[in-house]
């Protein structure tokens, strides 16, 4: 997976080591992928619940969630249409400082964002560092564009999964396909692995 290290530093990489997975591009851009319009959150209004398969939930208005503390984090991030941007510095709050009181077994993740998309991961993906809610990104706030005022980032995995605009995480005993592995993007989707679609 990509380079994580604290601090807003940029990793210097001369250019051809670069670890760039099967198929992809390098891009210095940073596209936008929406598959709607982008909804506008004022922070007065943003929720971020985590709801259990017992049915419990645990909600942050935000601000209980800017109280939490954050991770500075330097990633390489890889879409599933061909593009990886190397070292992208965002701020945000660890998956594991959110879900640390809450009680559950369950094995998925089902993440909702405000607009109605949705996507799906094992709920292990989200644990030990791997997963943060975003609110900043190169030194700014997040802009809407991007998932502001918050989106999840699962750098491990293609971003489709990195759902922005995120509004909660529902964890369940059984796997539900979201919004584009429904239309059959992969269940997984490792881009190590070159998992893009249904079969890969
Ligand atoms: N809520 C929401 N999150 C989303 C999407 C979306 O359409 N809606 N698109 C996904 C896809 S396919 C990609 S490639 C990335 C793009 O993120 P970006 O627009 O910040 O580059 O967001 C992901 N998260
Ligand atoms: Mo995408």
């Amino acid at each position: 997976m990509g380079i994580i290290s604290r601090g807003f530093k940029r990793p210097d990489r001369p250019s051809g080591d670069v670890k760039l997975p099967p198929g992809q591009y390098r891009t210095t851009d940073f596209p936008v992928l929406s598959a709607g319009p982008t909804p506008r959150i004022a922070r007065e209004d943003w929720r971020f619940e985590i709801t259990t398969e017992a049915g419990k939930s645990r909600s942050w208005n935000w601000q209980e969630f800017r109280k939490l503390p954050t991770d500075d984090i330097t990633v390489d991030l890889h879409c599933v249409t061909k593009w990886s941007q190397f070292g992208m510095a965002w701020r945000g709050v660890s998956l594991d400082t959110l879900l640390a009181d809450v009680e559950t077994a369950a094995d998925f993740a089902f993440v909702r964002s405000y607009g109605g998309y949705t996507t799906n991961l094992p709920l292990d993906d989200l644990r030990d560092g791997k997963a943060w809610i975003a609110f900043s990104y190169d030194g700014d706030d997040l802009h809407p564009s991007h998932g502001g005022p918050a989106r999840l980032l699962v750098p491990h995995l293609y971003l489709w999964k990195s759902a922005k605009w995120v509004c909660g995480i529902d964890l369940r005993d059984d796997d539900e396909p979201g919004f584009w592995e429904q239309l059959g993007y992969h269940n997984y989707g490792d881009p190590w692995r070159e998992q893009r679609y249904w079969g890969d």
